[in-house]
């Protein structure tokens, strides 16, 4: 009897090297996004808007891990177009960070990108119809911790022939009006939202239609335009809808779940709603008979879909949520408003906001710029850490394989976080 566990463990050890996790603890559908493991390491070296050293640059061509020697806020003019085979590694970036200002980013067609611990923030100056994130087709992709907001179209929008994608511990804020969306989250090749906070969008917070799992997700201050819109369409879905918490606040003026119709087949389970805005979290689990999920078509099993190791209560999804979702390695001024101020409110302070640079948000900066440590041979892996890990400190041995399957540099960015 004593073996069963320890060959259990075994299986689970063969498992995971045969699919090699995005980073540990990686979730999902975009959960084995392999990035630019196997290409070469590009340092960000400046705040430019493009050419050498600049954030546009690095992403511009694939196979690449792009890690920052400095923080600060990048300001786009046109939008960047990220490359298949890209890691993104804001938390390599000293200071408060990096956050990408003024314009959208697409991942269009790529495949087998991460992007983790960065802030996208398009605002008004962004192109009229953009969003904020764009992806229109492309395949294996996971965004973690990253803060997106102020987009003009929708703020994070996959919408096409878009497959394996997983959004996790991310802050999805503030769609600009007119339009303030939360973003469509429209394909059949499987998208997966967890732990993730929806803040201050007018709808679609998100507007869900196809293959999809909603998992320990908050939805905060959504508009009249619709929380959780299910489907609205002919077009049939698959989802899981798990543990999630939905707090209305001042400009809620509807359930959370709406436009649902017989082609939204969904599982749905412990989904909590607190709509009455007097700041305690006094709501109840919905129910599916005596709540209305707006006409969806019941399931009496999960889709078995790639989910979350734990699958926390919705009250213990907030905590997570407020504690570390979004580019928390060092919270900038517009992610602590949106925690500290509207979300711990509980319904008390939230609104939609049409220009980002008044109060309150003030903009996206300032953002402090940090110093880069020490990295003698310039390959992306400071000293202090080379030492300690038994790479060479005075070769370029960043992008080289280890054994355990990560790059080196890998295995450094991930001990970041
Ligand atoms: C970055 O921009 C500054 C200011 O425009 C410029 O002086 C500098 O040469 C640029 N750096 C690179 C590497 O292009
Ligand atoms: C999506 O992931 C599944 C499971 O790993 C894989 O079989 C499938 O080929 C992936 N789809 C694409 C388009 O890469
Ligand atoms: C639930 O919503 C659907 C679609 O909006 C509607 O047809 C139905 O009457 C509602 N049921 C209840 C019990 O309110
Ligand atoms: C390190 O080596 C890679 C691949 O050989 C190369 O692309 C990169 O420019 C090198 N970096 C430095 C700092 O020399
Ligand atoms: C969402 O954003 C739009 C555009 O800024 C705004 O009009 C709307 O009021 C916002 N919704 C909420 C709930 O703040």
């Amino acid at each position: 009897m004593k073996l069963f566990p320890l060959l259990l463990l075994f299986t689970a050890a063969i498992t995971s090297s045969s699919a090699l996790l995005a980073f540990p603890g990686a979730e999902g559908f975009g959960a084995q996004s392999t990035g630019g493991r196997g290409g070469s390491v590009y340092i960000v070296t400046n705040l430019n808007d493009s050419g050498s050293g600049s954030f546009r640059d690095a992403v511009s061509q694939p196979n690449r891990i792009v890690v920052f020697a400095l923080g600060g806020l990048i300001t786009i003019t046109s939008r960047i177009v990220v490359s298949s085979h890209i890691t993104i590694a804001g938390q390599t970036a000293p200071g408060q960070g990096i956050t990408v200002y003024g314009n959208g980013v697409s991942y269009s067609a790529a495949s087998n990108t991460i992007t983790r611990y960065i802030r996208y923030r398009m605002g008004k100056t962004g192109d009229s119809g953009k969003d904020a994130i764009t992806i229109a087709n492309g395949a294996n992709m996971i965004f973690d911790h990253v803060s997106v907001s102020w987009g003009r179209d929708e703020t994070f929008s996959i919408n096409g022939d878009v497959s394996n994608i997983t959004i996790s511990d991310s802050i999805i804020a503030q769609g600009l009006e007119t339009h303030s969306c939360g973003g469509l989250i429209q394909t059949d090749g499987g998208v997966s939202i967890i732990r993730t906070l929806y803040i201050d969008n007018q709808t679609r917070n998100p507007k869900v239609k196809g293959v999809n799992e909603f998992v320990n997700n908050v939805v905060y201050n959504w508009g009249g335009g619709g929380g959780y819109i299910a489907g609205d369409s002919e077009g049939p879905s698959e989802a899981n809808i798990l543990n999630n918490i939905f707090i209305s606040g001042p400009s809620t003026t509807i359930h959370p779940f709406t436009r649902g119709n017989a082609n939204f087949h969904t599982y749905v389970s412990n989904n909590y709603y607190d709509p009455d805005q007097d700041g305690t979290l006094n709501g109840w689990i919905l129910s599916a008979t005596t709540d209305n999920y707006s006409g969806v078509d019941f399931q009496s099993a999960k889709y078995n879909y790639p989910t979350v190791g734990t699958l926390l209560s919705p009250t213990d999804a907030l905590s997570k949520v407020k504690a570390s979702a979004g580019a928390s390695k060092s919270r900038d001024r517009v992610d602590s408003y949106l925690i500290n101020t509207e979300l711990a409110s509980l319904g008390k302070v939230g609104a939609l906001i049409t220009d980002p640079t008044v109060s309150p948000m003030n903009g996206p900066g300032p953002i402090t710029g940090g110093t880069a440590p020490t990295d003698t041979d310039n390959d992306g892996i400071p000293d202090a850490y080379e030492t300690a890990h038994g790479t060479n400190p005075n070769a370029n041995d960043s992008a080289s394989i280890a054994s355990n399957g990560y790059a080196n540099i890998e295995n450094y960015i991930n001990s970041l976080v």
